[in-house]
């Protein structure tokens, strides 16, 4: 029997959202590896080209870290610091091995964290080569309004909330819709002792 086990299934546009698939238990277990990573890549708060400082702080784990500076977004093998990014968390990649249906490994554990007042704007994520490979996502801390649009920009949107453990697979063609996130109800989760948002996502970037 797995170790993960959804309280309800949802289908939006394609992803496949598992409600509370991490429970309170698991959900304290990967903060602390989450932790470890932190300590040893810390957060930074990216930069776009147009000289904008991103409202979301992140890090990654894995081969593969996404940065954004002056000289444009990519994904790099080294911190903006220059050290190597951390070894993916295990039970990060339990959640992969458990809901993604890929054969391949994730290369990329991408950390988002949202304090109070962070959002992120409508965006696709076409950075990477394999896009038969989903993108998984894990929610944890305080709730987010997720907004997911389509293939192209504009367009009808349709908006979710995403709570602590919650897990959504983006595979088949949603892997190509716009998505962000409007807002975070900060203090909504006692997960984080000084509240905000974690979001973790996996991805194949070669
Ligand atoms: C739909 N993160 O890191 S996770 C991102 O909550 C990102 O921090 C948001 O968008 C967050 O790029 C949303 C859900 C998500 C992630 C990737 C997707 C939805 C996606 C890729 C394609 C389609
Ligand atoms: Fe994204």
């Amino acid at each position: 029997m797995s170790e993960f086990a959804a309280n309800k299934a949802l289908e939006l546009r394609g992803m496949q959202v598992l409600k509370g698939l991490l429970d309170r238990d698991a959900q304290e277990r990967m903060v602390e590896e989450l932790r470890h990573v932190i300590r040893a890549a810390p957060l930074f708060s990216p930069v776009t080209q147009s000289g904008k400082i991103m409202s979301v702080r992140m890090t990654s784990a894995g081969r593969f870290g996404w940065i954004s500076d002056r000289n444009g977004y990519r994904y790099s093998e080294t911190h903006p610091d220059g050290m190597p990014w951390p070894e993916m968390p295990p039970l990060v990649s339990r959640v992969w091995d458990t809901v993604s249906g890929c054969a391949r490994t994730p290369e990329c554990c991408l950390i988002n964290f949202y304090g109070e007042s962070a959002r992120m704007g409508m965006h696709q994520d076409i950075d990477e080569v394999d896009f038969s490979a989903p993108v998984v996502s894990i929610s944890l801390g305080d709730d987010a309004l997720f907004r997911v649009g389509n293939e192209a920009r504009g367009g009808r949107t349709e908006s979710i909330w995403l709570t602590s453990g919650d897990v959504v697979v983006m595979g088949g063609a949603s892997r190509r819709l716009f998505h962000g996130v409007d807002r975070v109800k900060h203090g909504s989760s006692t997960l984080l002792p000084r509240a905000g948002r974690i979001n973790v996502t996996l991805r194949v970037v070669t």
